[in-house]
């Protein structure tokens, strides 16, 4: 049973800021960061291939590695918890969908104002320059066709800025929003898991939906136990007053 008061600073909500991590695509068997990579990528912690450095020691490693990663979100697709944070956006004045995901799936779902705080997986640099670039993909490692260099995925790596104007949007909807939804991530990666207390700082409705409470659950409001795909199709059954 959701908290009634959640329900209803939702429905009396102009602005709501909702930031997804890895946890939200889980239902749709895509792996999340800290849970064991499956199968060849068991004995790689992904906070090692996820740098500028390991892309320079090894970037054909870090290329198989993408690759893999991409075969799998072609092969997946949004779950119930993408869909409902889609239908979501048609019943709140506005919505700012915040993602630390590279896979696409809110916006296959349906969700249109999406931030791709860590960048996609399918957007190709220039490791140079940083434009973006469409390239062969079938070299081991793919070159930038403009200067020669080494393509690389767009994504953010650690140690890596976010992209200006994902930074600015994001910290502007979580500094105006009336209700800030924190889903499936284990807020360990900044800046992203600052934004909920930009959130809690100007006193809108702060609350994290997750399996089990991260390292930020006293700072929520609420601390909803449970999986995306499960209580967002709930949240959103309450918010249309159709409860089942
Ligand atoms: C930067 C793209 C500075 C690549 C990723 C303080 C301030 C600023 C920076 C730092 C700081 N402290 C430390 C840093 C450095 C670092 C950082 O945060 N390190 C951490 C590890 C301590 N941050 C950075 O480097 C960032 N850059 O700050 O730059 C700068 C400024 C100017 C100039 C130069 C530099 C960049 C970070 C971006 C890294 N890139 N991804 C790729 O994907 O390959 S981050 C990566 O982790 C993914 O994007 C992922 O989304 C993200 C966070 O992980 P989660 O999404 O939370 O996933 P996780 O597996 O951890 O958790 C899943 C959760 O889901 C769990 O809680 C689980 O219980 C839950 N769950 C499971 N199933 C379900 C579920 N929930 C709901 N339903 C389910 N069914």
């Amino acid at each position: 049973m959701l908290p009634e008061a959640l329900i209803q600073a939702l429905r009396e909500a102009r602005h709501v800021c909702v930031l997804t991590g890895a946890g939200i695509s889980a239902e749709s068997g895509i792996p999340t960061f800290r849970e064991a990579q499956t199968g060849l990528w068991e004995k790689h912690d992904p906070m090692d291939l996820a740098t500028p450095e390991a892309f320079l020691r090894d970037p054909a490693l870090v290329w198989r590695w993408y690759r893999w990663r991409r075969s799998l979100v072609a092969g997946a697709t949004p779950n119930p918890g993408h869909r409902a944070l889609a239908q979501l956006e048609e019943l709140v004045p506005q919505l700012t969908l915040v993602t630390q995901n590279v896979d696409g799936l809110h916006v296959r779902a349906g969700s249109r104002n999406v931030i791709e705080f860590h960048g996609n997986l399918f957007v190709t640099r220039c490791f140079v320059e940083g434009c973006v670039i469409e390239v062969d993909d079938e070299a081991e490692v793919p070159s930038c066709p403009a200067c020669g260099g080494h393509a690389r995925p767009g994504v953010v790596w650690f140690g890596e800025a976010i992209p200006e104007q994902a930074l600015e949007r994001s910290f502007a909807a979580a500094q105006d929003c009336d209700v800030f939804l924190s889903i499936g991530t284990s807020s360990l990666v900044y800046p992203a898991a600052g934004l909920a207390e930009l959130a809690k700082r100007q006193r809108a409705v702060v609350a994290e939906i997750n399996p089990g409470p991260t390292g930020l659950a006293d700072r929520f409001d609420f601390a909803i136990p449970g999986k995306a795909g499960a209580v967002l199709p709930e949240l959103l059954a309450g918010l249309s007053g159709d409860r089942r």
